[in-house]
């Protein structure tokens, strides 16, 4: 294989092997609350001595992967059998899944949307999606937990396709104006990363602002849609519920932020206040990039020489939904470091390793 070939299929299994590491070893911590960097830690000094202490015919205890990277199985193995974008295949798969194994740790509202679309067999696919939560739709980061295959998917095509894909692969489950552009950000993410020049030194302002200026115009265009909402129902101003419901474009303001922290110590409970740690797409999504962008440099406190393990241990010790910002921090950390960057102990005991190997393989023939 050409030798370019081969640093992509590097970075694609490193992605996607990463995205599979950063939910097993993160479900461990999911929804505990305060999560400490030590104990964190010990869970991965644990996870090598395991593996360095394996006796011969024994197995590790598994680590189970989460409804984080079974619905990203279903994007990578329809984008592979349909050799590209099919929404209706994609949903059955999602459904089928769900179905399937319900018990994987999903959402608490988007099983209705299985629910329905197995029932209906509706011609629009995202007719239930849009009817969660009154109408208004999830804001959960569900669209972006799933969908670095995706970009992997894409990466010949350019930024609108992958847009395009991004954003109907989210709407089958998830219609709210926040939970589609998270996971635009998370697409994108793992799109720059995948594309950075690792012989250079990493600019990390460089890769924010291409961000941003992937995010703008859609924070745009939904802040002008709903100014002519708020005229045509002539409603009262809706009081805000969430911090960030006070900021214009959100996204963008965090992005900024993120350049901030990236100057100076911050302590985790300043990130979960201005970044968030949440379930939310908006409450998360910015977190993960931050994680990655900042492993890229030491971290006080992690004492390894490796970004790529940096990057999952500091996304997990932010607490919260430390499945999700693990799996979207390492889906970009894998994209830029490679697969040779994870260690061999981290990726025995997690299931899907193997089937992840699999999919990069297979996204990368489509190429
Ligand atoms: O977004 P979703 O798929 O959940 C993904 C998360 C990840 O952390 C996974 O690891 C897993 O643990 O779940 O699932 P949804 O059910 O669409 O959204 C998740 C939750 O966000 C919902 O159960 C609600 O609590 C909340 N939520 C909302 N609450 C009020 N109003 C989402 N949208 C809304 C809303 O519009
Ligand atoms: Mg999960
Ligand atoms: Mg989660």
């Amino acid at each position: 294989m050409r030798a370019v070939l081969m640093a992509t299929l590097s970075r694609f299994r490193g992605s996607l092997v990463g995205a599979v590491l950063g939910d097993c070893i993160g479900a461990i911590y999911e929804c505990e609350g305060n999560v400490k960097l030590k104990d964190v830690l010990k869970t991965v000094k644990d996870i090598e001595t395991k593996y360095k202490n394996l006796k011969d015919g024994k197995e590790l205890e598994l680590l189970p992967f989460t409804d984080d990277t079974a619905m990203a199985r279903s994007v990578a193995a329809s984008l592979i059998a349909k050799k590209g974008f099919d929404v209706k295949d994609m949903a059955k798969r999602f459904t089928d899944e769900f179905h399937n194994e319900p018990n994987r740790g999903y959402g608490g509202s988007v099983g209705a949307v299985f629910v329905a679309l197995r029932n209906d067999n509706l011609e629009d696919v995202f007719e239930p999606a849009r009817k969660q939560f009154d109408g208004q739709g999830s804001f959960g980061n569900g669209g972006a937990m799933r969908i670095a295959p995706a970009a992997l998917g894409c990466m010949k095509d350019g930024f609108e396709k992958l847009k395009t894909v991004t954003v109907a692969t989210t709407q089958v489950t998830h219609s709210h104006p926040q939970a589609i552009q998270g996971a635009v950000l998370q697409s994108s993410a793992v799109d720059l990363a995948l594309r950075e020049d690792q012989s250079k030194e990493f600019d990390r302002e460089r890769f924010l602002d291409k961000l941003i200026e992937r995010m703008k115009p859609m924070e745009e265009e939904e802040l002008e849609k709903s100014k002519k909402d708020e005229k045509v129902a002539c409603s009262p101003k809706r009081k805000a519920k969430r911090v960030s419901d006070t900021v214009k474009m959100p996204y963008c303001h965090k992005l900024e932020k993120i350049k901030e922290f990236l100057q100076k110590d911050v302590s985790v409970s300043e990130i979960e206040e201005e970044l968030g740690n949440d379930i939310s797409a908006l409450g998360s999504v910015p977190a993960a990039v931050y994680s990655f962008l900042k492993a890229y440099k030491e971290i006080p406190g992690i004492e390894t020489d490796s970004a790529f393990e940096r990057t999952i241990i500091y996304a997990i010790s932010l607490g919260g939904d430390t499945d999700t910002i693990a799996t979207m921090a390492a889906a970009m950390a894998g994209a830029y470091y490679g697969y040779e960057a994870i260690p061999e102990s981290w990726q025995a005991p997690c299931e899907g390793v193997e089937d992840a190997k699999k999919f990069a393989q297979g996204l990368l023939e489509l190429q």
